[in-house]
């Protein structure tokens, strides 16, 4: 379909949310191989998602490029060409630029046009959505592709907005360049992004000062040009690649794991480590030994491990100390990777200062001041601190479902779904990705392929059965909260107070694990038998009304 703009009240048969790579996938699922009339959003000029605006310096993939990538078409894989292992965020901004070209996905989505709010007729059983240009638009069916990481936190620094110099979010950044050179920077957060960031700026800026409240345990990405017959190797195995993929707990294809860090001699495990420290990626946390994150005494050994690799590389004493996280379990708040993060420190012009025990008390027009009155002056401040992450894309759509329940109220509580994909109350509304699934602990790209497929399955089983409506009864959703919870209780996770992964990042946020930590080989199963099942848990009815 192309967007007709005759009407100031529209309609089509499905609403998207974004136009990141799900919002673009769910464009071509529905659209393309369903045949339906699809209007996509997104506030963004252009596609990309996460990938358009988070542009600062050292943005990159962790996931290896031919694992981070759409696999639901053999030629779209087979055609492009990643120059390295991990790509950096302008080549990944491309390859959704492509992919939108290659299947003509811009003529439905519409840009610079933010989704205001998403309301259910409970009459007309169709979802009504309002936008910032001041359009409505009625649909069926939604399909959420707001992601996970989307939405910054906001800046909780009093004085920021007097502040004489420049600041700058990682996850908002400029599209212009930004120049470093003999300016004094500061960045406050040392999570992936501040990790990234802080690497290559520190080559180039006059000063940088990074405010450390939590030290991360990073490790080696590994990266490197992709050696083309490395890369035409992948392809020739592309599809046992995914298939493995897709059975692997995080959704990449390793396979090296042990049980445990615990059932092998000291230098057993050592030789282990250095080999994933090496290897780079997630091998460490994912394809080292299967009990880190399940077992603090495990866990200790890898932490230990990262704690000595970190005081090699740090050559003063007292900065590798603060840089050593000691009172949280390694992947229990989500691990960065890094290349020459830690030198980073052994430069001049590069200072590191603990905010947890001498806080930010208040940004000053020339700077930053902290509890202990010393201020350091700044012509750059860069927010490097995170995301309200999983929930908070959801609930800034602004969302009414049946009977005038909000969600933001249904979620009072913490997330509320079954299955990560829908929540009782908001009926054809699917979360891709959304809050316990596996999201942000499986591979994004096919963590959403697989949410698109299911929903298109929904949508298309209403359809065959001629039914209009499909949501979750409460009671499955309850269970799924629980089952997700208890899940969660299995893991070290609840044991960090500072992590995204439990909401801790988010003042006032409620403390519930948003991810589903049984691993994606287990969610999928579990997904295939609830369709086989006939939809079991969801409760599937006729539309109450026609489409006005
Ligand atoms: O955000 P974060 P991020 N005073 O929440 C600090 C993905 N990602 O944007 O830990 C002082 O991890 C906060 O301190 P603390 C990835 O999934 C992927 O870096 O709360 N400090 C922390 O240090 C990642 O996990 C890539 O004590 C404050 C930092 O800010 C997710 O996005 C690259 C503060 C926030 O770290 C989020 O990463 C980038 C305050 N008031 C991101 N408030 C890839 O490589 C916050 N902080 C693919």
């Amino acid at each position: 379909m192309t967007i007709s703009t005759s009407t100031t009240q529209r309609q089509a048969d499905a609403i998207v949310v974004g136009a990141g790579f799900a919002g673009l996938y769910a464009v071509h699922a529905l659209r393309d191989k369903m045949g339906l009339d699809v209007v996509a959003f997104d506030a963004a000029d252009d596609v990309g998602g996460t990938w358009y605006w988070n542009r600062y310096p050292g943005a990159r993939v962790d996931i290896e490029s031919v694992h981070y990538s759409y696999s639901f078409d053999d030629a779209l894989q087979q055609e492009w060409r990643w120059s390295e292992r991990f790509c950096a965020q302008p080549e990944i901004l491309a390859y959704l630029e492509h992919v939108a070209e290659r299947y003509d996905l811009r003529r439905s989505i519409r840009f610079k046009t933010r989704i205001t709010s998403l309301t259910w007729d409970d009459e007309a059983s169709v979802w009504v959505a309002t936008t910032d240009a001041g359009d409505t638009w009625r649909a069926p069916h939604v399909v959420s592709g707001a992601g996970n990481l989307s939405v910054p936190k906001k800046p909780d620094f009093p004085g920021i907005e007097k502040f004489a110099g420049q600041v700058l979010m990682t996850g908002n950044w400029p599209h212009h360049e930004v120049c470093f050179t003999g300016k004094r920077v500061g960045i406050i957060g040392v999570g992936s992004s501040g990790i990234q960031a802080i690497s290559e700026i520190a080559k180039t800026a006059d000063h940088l000062t990074v405010f450390q409240r939590t030290p991360n345990y990073a490790t080696p990405i590994g990266n490197e040009l992709l050696d083309p017959a490395e890369e035409a190797d992948y392809k020739a195995n592309y599809q046992a690649i995914r298939e493995a993929s897709r059975n692997h707990f995080l959704g990449v294809p390793y396979q090296d794991a042990q049980p445990s860090a615990l059932a092998v001699s000291a230098q057993e495990r050592r030789a282990v480590f250095d080999d994933r420290w090496n290897r780079g990626g997630f091998r460490l946390f994912i394809d080292s030994f299967a009990d880190i994150l399940f077992d603090k005494r495990a866990n200790d050994t890898a932490a230990e491990y990262i704690r000595e690799r970190i005081r090699e590389r740090v050559k003063d004493p007292a900065t590798a100390e603060l840089l050593s996280p000691t009172d949280y379990p390694y992947g229990t708040k989500r691990p960065p990777l890094e290349t020459d993060y830690y030198e980073a420190y052994n430069r001049p012009n590069v200072t590191l200062l603990d905010v947890r025990t001498n806080t930010v008390k208040a940004v000053m027009p020339k700077g930053v001041e902290l509890s202990d009155g010393t201020l350091h002056e700044l012509d750059v401040l860069i927010l490097a601190t995170g995301f309200d992450a999983c929930t908070g894309p959801l609930l800034a759509l602004n969302i009414t479902g049946r009977n005038g329940l909000r969600l933001a109220d249904h979620w009072a509580h913490g997330p509320q779904t079954y299955l990560g994909l829908m929540s009782a109350g908001f009926p054809n509304l699917f979360m891709i990705t959304g809050p316990q699934s596996p999201s942000v602990l499986y591979n994004m790209p096919l963590a959403i392929e697989d949410h698109v497929d299911l929903s298109c399955e929904a949508i298309a089983y209403l359809r065959k059965e001629g039914l209009g409506v499909i949501e979750p009864t409460p009671e499955a959703e309850q269970a799924w909260v629980a089952h997700t919870n208890e899940l969660a209780q299995h893991t070290l996770l609840p044991e960090s107070k500072t992590s995204w992964y439990m909401g801790d990042n988010i003042p006032g946020k409620p403390r519930r694990v948003l991810v589903y930590l049984g691993g994606a080989p287990n969610y999928r199963a579990k997904c295939e038998a609830t369709v086989k099942a006939g939809w079991e848990g969801f409760s599937l009815t006729a539309a109450e009304g026609a489409l006005a």
